[in-house]
């Protein structure tokens, strides 16, 4: 059976958060910091805080802002971290909603109806709840029958999502599957810590995964998957069920992302680029079949090697498409919103690859060829 993804969906929020405005507000917390501590920094018993600058982020990652579900509260030196309202139990979770207007995108471009889906998938770095899934959320939100779960593999949630729907079509237990993935990232991320205060942004991505022989527009073939994982402790979440029993109880600060950014640069690069030649080799391709590669979007200095070494020259920003800039980094998210943003220009026979990288470490390849 062929497998085509049929269309894609994008939600992001209202409000987006500038370097400049990131910096001003953890600036204002350092020096708050280093004028409580004076005498214990001048002792030598406390460390000054270093303030950031909106340079050297756009120098260091190439982001210059990012979106959040609340600027205000991201933005409040008193806080740092959005605030987000308790839902009643009969109101739709907040992962739910933002998974489901980019759901909802998807099915319109590809004009499906949701009786016409048989499962539906919610692959994101962290779930807001455990159950029920929040993919069986969206599930009754949309009307669908079938069934839904969800699942996670940080910043290769999209593509791991993506495959498992697409393995389904193929064994036949599937013709049409919607893969979701909400990175609702800002309230998982420390913003007094310099070194990662801006690195995330929040947004939802949607695909629809379905069957060749289902009505409607071409779509784009899937040619080749791969899925790939290796141990790493260089980006590590603690964030989990047991910190409440955890005695002594556990600092917000090192529970949620951490990460050793210079070492994850050095060994995901090499990782990504052999993988993608390996699987390149495979289909009998070379990088010179490729039209374009969305990439997930972690950091501009990574995704210009990866996609220099790969094409083994100079690219245009065509080929690579860069959306961190906007952004940030998505999680899960990127290589999906980077395609969803930047497919235009392809005619039929015309091949891509949407490719993921980032915490285990994980790596998702998809390689696709325009009908
Ligand atoms: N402002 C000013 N200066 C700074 C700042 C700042 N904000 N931060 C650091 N500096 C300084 C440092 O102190 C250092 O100074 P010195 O040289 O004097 O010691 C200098 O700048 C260089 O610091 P770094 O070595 O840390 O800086 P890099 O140039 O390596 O850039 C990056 C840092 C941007 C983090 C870079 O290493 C990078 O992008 N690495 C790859 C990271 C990456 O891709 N990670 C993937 C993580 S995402 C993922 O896998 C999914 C997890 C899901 C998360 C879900 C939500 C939270």
């Amino acid at each position: 059976m062929n497998v085509v993804i049929r269309s894609t969906g994008l939600w992001k929020p209202e409000e987006s958060v500038s370097n400049d405005e990131l910096v001003a507000c953890y600036n204002a917390y350092v020096e708050r910091f280093n004028d409580e501590n004076a005498t214990a920094i001048e002792r030598g018993t406390v460390e000054a805080l270093n303030p950031s600058s909106s340079a050297f982020i756009e120098k260091a990652s190439g982001i210059k802002s990012r979106y959040t579900i609340d600027k205000d509260g991201v933005l409040d030196v008193e806080r740092m971290r959005p605030r987000v309202a308790p839902r009643p139990d009969d109101e739709i979770s907040l992962m739910a909603e933002a998974g489901l207007a980019a759901a909802r995108q998807a099915l319109e471009t590809a004009g499906r109806d949701p009786k016409d889906i048989d499962a539906v998938i919610c692959s994101a770095t962290s779930m807001q709840r455990t159950y029920p899934c929040i993919a069986i959320e969206i599930q009754k939100a949309l009307g669908i029958e079938g069934f839904a779960y969800d699942m996670s593999v940080a910043c290769s949630s999209g593509t791991f999502g993506s495959i498992s729907a697409i393995n389904m079509i193929k064994t036949g237990m599937a013709k049409s599957v919607l893969v979701i993935t909400p990175e609702i990232t800002t309230p998982q991320l420390n913003f007094r810590d310099r070194d990662s205060h801006f690195i995330f942004g929040d947004v939802a991505i949607a695909a629809l995964i379905e069957a060749e022989d289902m009505p409607g527009d071409a779509g784009w073939a899937v040619r080749g998957t791969r899925m790939m994982t290796t141990y790493s402790n260089n980006i590590r979440s603690n964030f989990g069920f047991l910190n409440a029993s955890e005695e002594p109880a556990p600092a917000f600060e090192d529970r949620y992302f951490v990460q050793e950014g210079r070492k994850v640069f050095k060994e995901v690069c090499p990782m990504v680029i052999d993988l993608i030649n390996t699987e390149l080799g495979k289909l009998d391709w070379t990088s010179a079949d490729l039209k374009r590669m969305w990439l997930h979007q972690a950091n501009i200095n990574m995704n210009m090697m990866i996609a220099r070494k790969v094409y083994d020259r100079e690219f245009s920003s065509e080929e690579a498409p860069i959306v961190l800039d906007e952004y940030a980094n998505i999680a899960g998210a990127g290589s999906l919103v980077a395609f969803h943003l930047h497919h235009d220009g392809f005619e039929s026979g015309d091949k891509g690859l949407i490719c993921s990288f980032g915490a285990g470490y994980s790596a998702g390849t998809i390689f696709l060829e325009k009908r």
